[in-house]
């Protein structure tokens, strides 16, 4: 068996999330990661056969039987990721309708994964029909993203547009736009329903007041989505305040479109 500390899909979960903690995303335990794994990846660094001990779910997700992820533990904080994988990631594998969850590694301590479990492997769920591709789902705290939800009007279309306009490469890197949740209580099934519902359309679920939700190919294709989001919420709270003289326009987003080769969510561009 290979050193599972040294398998690449751990070196990149452990990056990611002390990124995400140096980007300010995920003060105290907030924010939480999944990584789907294949089996066979899996089966390179532990035996699968043998799990730790087995974690009821709360929920069925039939679609992810025999599943593996990679997933950050409730409580945890991503700062300290990074000096104790083994204590704050888990290594899971669903089974029966993913109603069970056998632990294959990690959570050393007793513990289990992320309260948002729900929201993420219904995520999983929505993305991979859209898109079979998918691996990532993640979510995080970002501060300007937030602070949006509280002044801005939470449409989806008049959200998606505003952000499009704060950067020229933000309608390159989401074309699909941004859905958004209104106040929800987190950790529930309900909301990881709603997100899961929101994913079918958009791979950014923006969940107002508490933070963000991305999916994605892989750990960095799904952190430069929530990046480039960020960037753009940053530019609207620093300018919302001013008289705004200047803009995209929607004339120069197809032209975007045509030069990058995507194409907006039907009707958000005139
Ligand atoms: O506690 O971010 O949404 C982690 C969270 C809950
Ligand atoms: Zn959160």
């Amino acid at each position: 068996m290979k050193d599972l500390l040294k398998a690449p899909f751990m070196v990149e979960m452990i990056r990611t999330v002390t990124n995400m903690y140096d980007h300010g995303w995920d003060e105290r335990n907030g924010g939480n990661v999944s990584l789907m794994l294949s089996e066979a990846e899996v089966r390179e660094y532990l035996n699968p056969d043998h799990p730790v001990r087995t974690i009821p779910t709360g929920f069925s997700a039939p679609e992810l039987d025999g599943a593996c992820f990679l997933v950050t533990g409730t409580g945890k904080y991503f700062k300290n990721v990074q000096y104790a994988p083994e204590i704050n990631l888990g290594i899971v594998r669903l089974r029966d309708q993913g109603t069970q969850a056998d632990l294959l590694w990690g959570f050393e301590d007793g513990g289990r994964f992320t309260s948002e479990f729900p929201a993420h492997m219904m995520s999983h769920v929505a993305r991979l029909k859209a898109d079979p591709e998918n691996r990532v789902v993640m979510h995080c705290h970002p501060a300007n993203l937030l602070a949006m939800t509280y002044v801005h009007s939470l449409d989806e279309r008049e959200f998606t547009r505003t952000l499009w306009q704060m950067c020229t490469e933000c309608i390159v890197v989401f074309p699909d736009g941004v859905n958004v949740l209104p106040w929800m209580l987190c950790g529930t099934n309900e909301i990881g329903e709603a997100t899961a519902d929101k994913m079918k359309t958009a791979r950014l679920v923006v969940w107002s007041q508490h933070g963000i939700y991305g999916a994605g190919k892989d750990l960095d294709e799904t952190f430069g989505l929530i990046e480039t989001a960020e960037k753009a919420a940053e530019i609207y709270m620093k300018i919302a305040h001013l008289p705004r003289v200047n803009t995209i326009t929607d004339e120069e987003m197809h032209l975007l479109e045509q030069r990058f080769g995507v194409r907006a969510r039907e009707g958000y561009l005139s």
